[in-house]
């Protein structure tokens, strides 16, 4: 793909060609395109955000597709800056090790493995472990780290080496990664090719459900093509004589299915938790573009009752910060047309991320010392989906009497008890 982005032409699971549109964000910067201060004369690259409906399949999607490598070839996220996250990436290989009986000799493949964040617990398992991620910036931590990481976009080639290399993987995870992909053709054609017999492919990601009911519509950005229920899934893994044996349902990231997918032919037989989340789907009215009309009713009203609250702070002479230079926080604070007048810093664990200017709102990014130094009066979590952790990381502000906002599902301040 040589141009920044194209428009979808059809369902990327059924190629159905009437997709219906549900939701129109406007036009954003993309969500991870922090800026550097001697870039702030430049003007910066912004594409319309709006999700499509696929009737056929049921499938949520971006109507545009922007070019994967501006968006990851160089990525300023670490899986690893949240202990959270490293607990739950500890939880998946206990299951696979207990589950799905994973042992020292077995090959593990993680597809878009950042900085080796869970390929670190199955390599302290003392299984063989290799990643592929396509962000150099990235793979060169993983690698000076210990974790053999192929600095590359996943790819049915990719899958060929690696099983001519190091013989077929017996897991292969894709956590966060597998809405980013346009060509899921390709994706899932590389994983059958390096899936061994009994192998399990083992998807993580942010349930549809939970976006619309809870309006995370934050996490609506142009690195998130699709938007993920069990049903289309599994009419795409039928086209490859795969199958969807188990899903769990995680609350990870705003509420995740991780879905466990197999060969047909393999010994994993279906279990009834995939039956159960798709009920959960049809009574969620999901499968109908009925169950999309209210979302962006509930998305404006998210965007005046923050500007409310923020202005009403700032006329009172009150300052408030952020604490989580998030993707998702990109998209609220464009869309909700909030900026530095509003917001004085966002602080972030993030080396990669601190110095620099958030996307659009252009909000300086700082290190997280700064909210005990300035001690704002409040404290917006954009990184809501951590707040826990956040806020027993902030414990000594709160003490100071700061206050924290949450802004999803509904705006609200609130302290940590
Ligand atoms: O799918 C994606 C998810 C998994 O991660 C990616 N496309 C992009 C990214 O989305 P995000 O930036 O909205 O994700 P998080 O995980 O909500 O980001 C948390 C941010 O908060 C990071 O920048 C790190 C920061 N943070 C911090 O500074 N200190 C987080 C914690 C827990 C902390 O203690």
């Amino acid at each position: 793909m040589s141009e920044d982005s194209k428009p979808l032409k059809s369902c990327r699971i059924c190629n159905n060609t009437n997709l219906i549109k549900y939701l129109d964000l406007g036009s954003t910067p993309l969500a991870n395109a922090i800026i550097k201060k001697e870039d702030l004369n430049k003007e910066e690259k912004s594409f319309p955000l709006e999700v499509m409906f696929c009737p056929e399949c049921c499938l949520s999607q971006l109507s545009l597709v922007v070019n994967p490598k501006i968006m990851f070839s160089n990525y300023p996220y670490r899986s690893s800056i949240s202990k959270t996250f490293i607990e739950h990436c500890k939880e998946i290989a206990t299951i696979c090790q207990h589950s799905y009986d994973v042992k020292d000799s077995d090959l593990i493949i993680d597809i878009a493995s950042n900085d080796g964040c869970l390929l670190q617990q199955f390599k302290v398992m003392g299984s063989r472990v290799i990643g592929v991620d396509p962000a150099t910036n990235l793979a060169e931590i993983a690698n000076k780290n210990g974790i053999k990481t192929i600095n590359a976009f996943w790819s049915r080639d990719i899958a060929e080496r690696i099983a001519k290399e190091h013989g077929h993987a017996k897991v292969i995870t894709a956590m966060n990664v597998f809405a980013h992909v346009n060509d899921l053709n390709e994706f899932v054609d590389g994983v059958k090719t390096l899936l061994d017999k009994d192998g399990i492919f083992i998807i993580e990601a942010p349930h549809a459900l939970h976006l619309i009911e809870n309006t995370e519509f934050d996490t609506i950005y142009h690195e998130h093509l699709s938007y993920l229920l069990v049903k289309p899934l599994e009419k795409l893994f039928s086209k490859y004589n795969m199958n969807i044996f188990r899903v769990d349902e995680t609350p990870i990231h705003g509420g995740s299915i991780r879905v466990y997918v197999a060969h047909n032919e393999s010994r994993h037989t279906k279990d009834p938790s995939v039956g159960m989340v798709t009920e959960k789907e049809r009574n969620g009215k999901l499968y109908r573009i009925e169950g999309y009309q209210s979302f962006s009713k509930r998305v404006e009203k998210i965007k005046q009752d923050l500007n409310e609250i923020l202005h009403k702070i700032k006329n009172d002479d009150k300052v408030v910060a952020a604490y989580g230079a998030t993707a998702k926080g990109n998209t609220l604070l464009n869309y909700c047309k909030i900026k530095s007048d509003l917001i004085t810093f966002v602080a972030d664990d993030t080396p990669e991320k601190q110095n620099h200017f958030t996307p659009g709102s252009r909000i300086p990014i700082l290190k997280s010392e700064q909210i005990t130094i300035q001690q704002p009066d409040y404290l917006i979590l954009l990184a809501w989906n951590f707040a826990k952790e956040l806020m027993k990381k902030t414990q000594d502000y709160e003490k100071n009497g700061g206050k924290y906002i949450i802004p999803i599902p509904e705006v609200k301040v609130m302290t940590s008890h």
